[in-house]
């Protein structure tokens, strides 16, 4: 694994903070209805992601996740200007506007969505890595779903064929303890889903997932093993998020000190005193990243708000059409 290193912690602090705000200044646009549709955000997730992208190789590893995904385009490279843009509705987003918070995509950053169908990006992870391995472009792709994904049939038809043809594939169920309103006890009879591997005598592991070196390691090593052909590993990555489940999300579910209980373990405080101990930066570098991340919040936004809708024509543009179409002949 590339060391983890003081420029490591340093690039995860700002990483992790950036994507924070991010997701805090979405939560802000969307209450003046700027934004609008469903936004789900992934505060108190960062560590899942921070670790992931250390373990990558960028210049050819792909991602695929649910419809939490504004933040991991933006690690992988995509400019996060354009991500903004895209909850805006403006032409200048990544779909020019036409997917909007579920859908961003990047096919360039190796980044595939951006899926609403909860599970329905298991097979398809799965496929990605079966066109790198047809392919043999030595690629591993990173497929990522929730706790409540994790019940799907789709997992196991996926698992299933993922072991018979050793698929260069790394699943991580991001465990954060919901999906919605409903919690993991709720949900199974066991609350260990890296078992689920265990059917199909795939690896599996949990995984602290508040913990980005922890992550690191872990997802490394799945993909070390996945590149060598020995096929996919099941990670179960145990985290929580802060916010609801969307926006419109009212959280009777849980209590106020629950999510104050994980917040003190929260990842860019874990990782800033870190920075702090170790003496890898000082108090006034900490306001200066702070200051950094601050300002190209505000740039994003600013950005968004001055771009233009697309055109009309956009529109159609995107609809498929064939007018030799053989249509049956309608009866009633
Ligand atoms: C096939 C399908 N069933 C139901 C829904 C409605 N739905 C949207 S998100 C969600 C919960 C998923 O939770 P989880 O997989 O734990 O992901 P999290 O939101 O916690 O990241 C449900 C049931 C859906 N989008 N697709
Ligand atoms: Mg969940």
């Amino acid at each position: 694994m590339k060391r983890i290193t003081k420029a490591t912690y340093l690039k995860w602090y700002e990483d992790m903070l950036f994507w924070r705000k991010f997701e805090d200044k979405l939560a802000a646009v969307y209450i003046q209805q700027k934004v609008r549709g469903f936004l789900h955000l992934y505060n108190g997730q960062e560590a899942v992601l921070a670790g992931s992208l250390h373990a990558m190789d960028l210049s050819k590893d792909k991602m695929i996740t649910a419809y939490r995904n504004h933040v991991q385009p933006i690690g992988m490279g995509v400019d996060p200007k354009r991500v903004m843009a895209e909850l805006y509705g403006k032409a200048t987003g990544t779909s020019q506007g036409l997917g909007g918070s579920m859908h961003i995509f990047s096919k360039e950053h190796g980044f595939y969505g951006g899926h609403g169908i909860v599970g329905g990006q298991i097979p398809l992870g799965a496929g990605m890595a079966f066109g790198d391995k047809y392919n043999n472009t030595g690629a591993v792709t990173l497929c990522y779903f929730g706790d409540g994904a994790a019940r799907q049939g789709s997992l196991h038809e996926t698992f299933n064929m993922a072991m018979l043809w050793k698929l260069p594939v790394v699943f991580i169920v991001e465990n954060n303890g919901y999906a919605m309103g409903t919690s993991v006890e709720r949900t199974a009879n066991h609350t260990e889903i890296w078992k689920l591997g265990l059917g199909y005598e795939m690896p599996c592991r949990p995984v602290d997932g508040m913990d980005p070196v922890a992550v690191a390691k872990e997802v490394d090593a799945a993909m070390e093993h996945a590149r060598k052909g020995n096929g996919p590993t099941f990670l179960e990555m145990k985290t929580y998020r802060y916010r609801g489940h969307s926006m419109s999300d009212a959280q009777h579910y849980r209590t106020k000190d629950e999510v104050a209980e994980y917040q003190k373990i929260d990842p860019i405080t874990t990782v800033k005193n870190t920075l702090l101990k170790k003496k890898y930066a000082t108090e006034e570098e900490i306001k200066e990243i702070d200051k950094r991340v601050k300002a190209l919040v505000k740039e994003c936004e600013e950005f968004a708000e001055n771009s233009p809708y697309p055109e009309l024509n956009v529109m159609y543009d995107s609809v498929y059409e064939q007018e030799d179409y053989p249509f049956l002949p309608h009866k009633l």
